[in-house]
């Protein structure tokens, strides 16, 4: 496995601090306003976001969220064909640059939210005040009419696939479909698909290919209610583990918090040796963490302390099991 945080495309303390606690590699999203530079199907930007981490001894082993505005591709709205060039464009940039990896996900933006990903509430206290997101559909206004169909998205769905994925498989990109967060089947008025694990396993049938597989964002999977080890297992068995993040949640899709990687129900040693045991060996990164004291809460679960700690037990976890990680 490949010990690997999410960090920004523009060097900070951040990077420091990674190398600092011995992360060896390193996933970005390598979008316009997080880089300072070009939206990644330009080369050159792409190669620059590249080299700043060569240069600094922490290897991009991917890319992760999206790299431009999806709405039109995900919408299918007019002007998809345009963004899906620029989709195969980032992707032949990928395979020329050797980067290996595109974590992405198929959440259609409801018009209000800010993020792909959704929460209710992102200063939630936990352990000594620190602070974790949580997500409780109850507090959202009635569910509003769906500005089109579950089914209109699997459409949308199918069409950027065929569209992107063999250009993937031709230069050797690797694709892993990240669930919905929260694994819901509509949220803000847009209907959301991937909330199970066999409609992830749908996916990946849509167009058979050894360039599309999983990022198995193990919070997501057990607040779908999933067998978690029985879709490891699985995935695994079929070649589709590509990328895992490994954090917990209590709850379920509908209400939920997130916690320290210590202190939730999952046993986190046992999925690291899980992992292990189904010969997993691509990047793992811990995901989100609560905001700890003195940091900026405007970045939820991405404030780096609780990265220091998140990392530190993982690799804990791994070393007394003898898991090796580079
Ligand atoms: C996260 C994503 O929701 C999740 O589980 O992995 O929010 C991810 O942080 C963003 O999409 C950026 O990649
Ligand atoms: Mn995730």
């Amino acid at each position: 496995m490949q010990l690997t945080l999410l960090l920004p495309a523009k060097p900070d303390e951040r990077w420091t601090l990674a190398r600092q606690i011995g992360v060896t590699h390193a996933v970005t999203k390598a979008a316009p306003d997080l880089s300072g530079l070009p939206a990644p199907d330009n080369l050159d930007a792409l190669r620059a976001v590249r080299d700043r981490f060569a240069e600094v001894g922490i290897p991009l082993a991917g890319l992760e969220g999206d790299p431009f505005d999806m709405s039109r591709i995900k919408r299918g709205e007019p002007g998809r064909d345009e963004d899906l060039e620029r989709y195969r464009r980032m992707l032949r940039n990928m395979g020329e640059l050797g980067i290996p990896l595109l974590c992405y996900n198929f959440m259609p933006r409801a018009r209000a939210a800010q993020h792909d990903w959704h929460r209710t509430d992102c200063a939630v206290p936990l352990r000594g005040g620190s602070l974790t997101t949580a997500f409780d559909l109850d507090k959202l206004p009635a569910a509003p009419e769906l500005e089109f169909s579950a089914e209109q998205l699997w459409d949308n769905y199918t069409y950027f696939l065929k569209a992107i994925l063999p250009e993937a498989e031709r230069v050797g990109v690797r694709m892993g479909l990240h669930p919905d967060d929260p694994p819901l089947p509509a949220l803000g008025g847009v209907p959301r698909i991937f909330h199970s694990p066999e409609a992830v396993e749908r996916a990946l049938n849509l167009l058979p290919s050894p360039s599309h597989g999983v990022t198995f964002c193990q919070a997501n999977y057990r607040l779908m209610g999933a067998d978690v080890e029985h879709w490891v297992r699985r995935f695994a068995s079929l070649g589709k583990l590509f990328f895992v993040h490994v954090r917990d949640v209590v709850g379920d899709a509908r209400h939920f918090t997130e916690v320290w990687h210590d202190e939730g129900p999952t046993d986190m040693a046992a999925m690291l040796k899980l992992y292990h045991e189904v010969g997993f060996a691509g990047p793992i990164r811990d995901d989100h963490v609560p905001t700890m004291h003195g940091e900026r809460p405007d970045i939820p679960g991405y404030a780096m302390l609780g990265h220091l700690f998140a990392v530190g037990y993982l690799k804990g976890l791994l070393d007394a099991q003898h898991i090796p990680y580079q």
